[in-house]
């Protein structure tokens, strides 16, 4: 069993795609074992994506993924990090494969709809900025 951590973006909370893209992670098998709608503060997106700082589109990032409210989630399953990812698609909506989230529901490359932990340690890393022991069923 493995632990991800998953953001609704804002883009997704705006277009109401909450239901739907929970509904994907259930009706997959994982189990939810932490959930929470917030916005999130500029240091904790800063910290959540520090692997592209110094890159060019960092400053839109951080400004978009603080622009509105997320849900953010833990989910539990078998092989969940890539799992997570694989149905998520690709980082670019519109080259994301149909039947994924970003393929299906996206066509942008900045407002792609959902973030996924990309390895164990970037889960475990995430999972803590957002929440603490006590807000997890399991840890
Ligand atoms: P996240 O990290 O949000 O799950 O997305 P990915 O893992 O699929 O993609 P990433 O780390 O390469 O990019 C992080 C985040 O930056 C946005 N982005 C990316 C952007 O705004 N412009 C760009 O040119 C790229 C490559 C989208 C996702």
């Amino acid at each position: 069993m493995q632990k991800t951590l998953v953001i609704i973006k804002p883009d997704s909370v705006k277009r109401r795609f909450i239901g739907k893209i929970i509904t994907r992670f259930e009706d997959k098998g994982f189990e939810i074992l932490g959930l929470k709608l917030l916005v999130i503060s500029e240091n904790v997106a800063r910290e959540n994506y520090s692997e592209h700082k110094g890159k060019e589109f960092f400053g839109k990032l951080i400004e978009f993924m603080t622009s509105g409210p997320v849900v953010v989630l833990v989910i539990e399953g078998t092989n969940a990090i890539e799992v997570t990812r694989t149905m998520m698609g690709e980082t670019d909506c519109h080259k994301a494969a149909p039947g994924t989230i970003r393929g299906d529901f996206g066509l942008s490359n900045r407002y792609n709809l959902i973030h996924g932990s990309d390895s164990p340690e970037s889960a475990e890393r995430e999972i803590s900025l957002f929440f603490s022991t006590e807000e997890l069923l399991k840890t």
